[in-house]
């Protein structure tokens, strides 16, 4: 199949770098192709019809038609080829997406939590515990509304715009928003999921090559929206325990989440009864 991936390359797609992207692209592929005969058949038939049918020929209108069925058939393979796409290969490909997650153990599981116009990252730290998030601790240098009063939260690690990844390791994404509906793409994973206020939504996938790869937004959020770009790092084993060790040691050097410090005018006992904010996250796995 890979000279038909010709077509893949023409219009911009990027190398695959996941597991099930081939899926993807196999489809896109021959679908591209598909439709490339569809354009060129149809196109074939009017220029047919324009000559076949033209006014000096028929100087009078035929109200009988096509008398020949090989139209329908036509049709009719059209309707078949494109019924077995979707329920041969496209529905099992995105139920498999949506519905068989790795086990929780298996995969890294990531908190990513979009903006007008950036993405944010947040990670468990050493403890292997998501710290509490809630919205009424949200401030510019608290940019996920990390909870500075819980222990779990004090080793975690948050990023705004890059996340680093090991390779052929899953890995379970749970996007949230904090403003409006935003989409976090990823086009060499290629998989995509809506980033929604007030959802958690789980995506995933194992990525297979190390390198530098863009993260985007695909959904028109606003004016910023073409620059609400990231990277995500693929990183081999080795190297993702090494930036994992230097996001720790930065993140334990300043003790509580940057933000969260000064906010003296709202004391922690009155943020304890908001425990059901769309920001404050349980994982998507259990
Ligand atoms: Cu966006």
């Amino acid at each position: 199949m890979s000279s038909l991936a010709l077509i893949n390359e023409f219009l911009g797609q990027p190398p695959n770098a996941s597991s099930h992207g081939y899926q993807i692209d196999h489809i896109l592929e021959f679908c591209h192709w598909f439709m490339g005969a569809l354009f060129l058949g149809w196109s074939a038939f009017f220029v047919f019809v324009l000559i076949r049918f033209r006014r000096g020929r028929h100087p009078a209108a035929d109200h009988q038609g096509v008398k020949s069925g090989i139209s329908t058939h036509l049709e009719f393979s059209v309707v078949l080829i494109e019924a077995v796409l979707l329920l041969g290969f496209a529905i099992p490909l995105w139920a498999k997406r949506v519905n068989e997650f790795p086990p929780g153990k298996e995969a890294l599981l990531v908190h990513v939590v979009g903006q007008q116009f950036s993405w944010n990252f947040h990670l468990p730290g050493p403890d292997g515990q998501f710290g509490r998030r809630d919205v009424s601790f949200l401030s510019n240098s608290n940019p996920i509304g990390l909870d500075p009063n819980d222990p779990a939260g004090k080793d975690d690690i948050v990023t705004a715009g890059e996340l680093h990844v090991p390779v052929d390791r899953p890995v379970i994404t749970e996007l949230s928003s904090k403003d409006v509906i935003h989409d976090f793409f990823l086009p060499d994973m290629r998989i995509a999921a809506d980033a929604i206020p007030g959802s958690l939504i789980p995506m995933w996938f194992t990525p297979i090559k190390t390198g530098t790869y863009e993260v985007i937004c695909g959904q028109l959020c606003g004016l910023g929206h073409s620059g609400m770009k990231g990277t995500l790092v693929v990183d081999t084993p080795a190297d993702y325990q090494a930036w994992l060790k230097e996001r720790a040691e930065l993140a334990g050097s300043q003790g509580v989440p940057p933000a969260a410090a000064p906010k003296t005018e709202n004391p922690p006992a009155k943020q304890e009864n908001n425990p059901a904010q769309p920001a404050a996250s349980p994982g998507p796995q259990q």
